[in-house]
């Protein structure tokens, strides 16, 4: 049986504590900062192309880009990600095109990629069911003797979910390498994370399941990274699972159909936008005298060019064919698809397809 302590209380910081980070260099530190404006500038377009009409309802994740960016930038290439629509662009981190996220949230079939290309599963929107997923992935992993670990990020809520229980269970009892990645921005919708578990902290459930758990700024992009280097040495070292818990406030709606006035305290969120996660890591870059104006200027000009690109490109996208409805269904489908499909295509004036 597992010997493991229990779950650290205290949140690791390294931001606040003025700190550095051993292997991080300037290189290193400033391709981090690239990768939070990316992500922010995703975040902020896609927040206007929807209240444009252009896309259908959409998850914020304003506020998450230091538990973000500072996971991915911990792991390999070869390293799996399970993303959860909190995390829809983390693929642009693994060099997928915004226009193909973009598209995800259109519900266009050109939203969809192949996750072998950038070890990048598809996004789950059902609460936890892809964790036990990402503990399959992580225990093939093992049995196959590849070095490689899966990490799999999901909520405070999902933790209340059965498929959390099962692919938490499954990693540790096979002592699989993965990250259980968990963003707790302490809302479940509006249903708060005092709801959700009468334990003292979210990471005290590693306890149970034997695996060791860390407690991790959110907001601290460095430390962020620091706990899931830790976590991911470990996978790959034989050692198993590690539940992470980055602890951060979630400073916007749930999402675009949500109005969280009715729920949250509005103070509170005033005072965690000012100390939002990406403004802390340029003023960290800034004291160190990584980052300058003219430096800042141009990683945030590069970003928004490429959201532009990719919202030019998104809108030349012709509307995919009638007949996808009835496609991918059925190896054999039945007769009656084809009426149906030309009785759709005349109900649609041949208009479409
Ligand atoms: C199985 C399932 N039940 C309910 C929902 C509806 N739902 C969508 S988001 C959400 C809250 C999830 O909160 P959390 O896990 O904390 O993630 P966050 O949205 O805060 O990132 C719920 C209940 C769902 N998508 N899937
Ligand atoms: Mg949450």
């Amino acid at each position: 049986m597992a010997q493991v302590a229990p779950g650290e209380h205290e949140l690791r910081r390294v931001i606040d504590e003025d700190r550095e980070v051993e292997g991080l260099g300037e290189q290193e530190l400033l391709e981090l900062y690239r990768s939070m404006v990316l992500l922010r500038t995703y975040d902020e377009r896609s927040l206007v192309y929807h209240r444009q009409g252009r896309i259908g309802t959409y998850a914020m994740f304003w506020n998450h880009e230091a538990m973000q960016a500072g996971s991915v930038h911990a792991l390999e290439d070869g390293d799996w990600l399970f993303p959860s629509y909190r995390e829809s662009a983390i693929g642009l981190l693994r060099g997928l095109p915004p226009a193909t996220v973009l598209h995800w949230w259109r519900g266009h079939p050109a939203g969809w990629w192949n996750p072998a290309d950038y070890n990048v599963a598809s996004i789950c929107v059902p609460i936890g069911t892809h964790v036990p997923h990402a503990a399959g992935l992580a225990w093939g992993k093992k049995l196959k003797h590849e070095q490689a670990c899966a990490l799999v990020y999901f909520g405070d809520g999902a933790t209340s979910e059965g498929a959390f229980h099962e692919g938490a269970n499954l990693a540790a009892v096979m002592q699989a390498p993965l990250i259980l990645f968990c963003n707790n921005n302490q809302w479940a919708i509006s249903t708060p994370v005092s709801a959700q578990t009468h334990a003292e902290a979210l990471v005290d459930k590693a306890v149970g399941y034997g695996i060791p758990g860390l407690r991790v700024d959110g907001g601290d992009v460095l430390a962020v990274y620091e706990a899931t280097r830790e976590a991911a040495d470990r996978a790959r070292s034989g050692g198993g699972p590690t539940f992470v818990e980055a602890v951060s406030y979630r400073v916007a709606p749930h999402g675009t159909a949500d109005d969280p006035r009715a729920y949250i305290d509005l103070e509170r969120v005033e005072r965690e936008k000012q100390n939002e996660c990406l403004g802390r890591y340029e003023r960290y870059l800034r004291r160190l005298g990584v980052l300058g104006d003219e430096l800042d200027t141009e990683i945030k000009d590069e970003a928004a060019e490429a959201m532009r690109r990719a919202i030019a490109a998104a809108e030349t996208e012709p509307d995919p064919d009638v007949a996808l409805l009835f496609e991918r269904a059925y190896a054999n489908p039945p007769k009656s698809f084809q009426a149906e499909l030309a009785e759709l295509r005349a109900i649609l004036g041949g208009s479409v397809g």
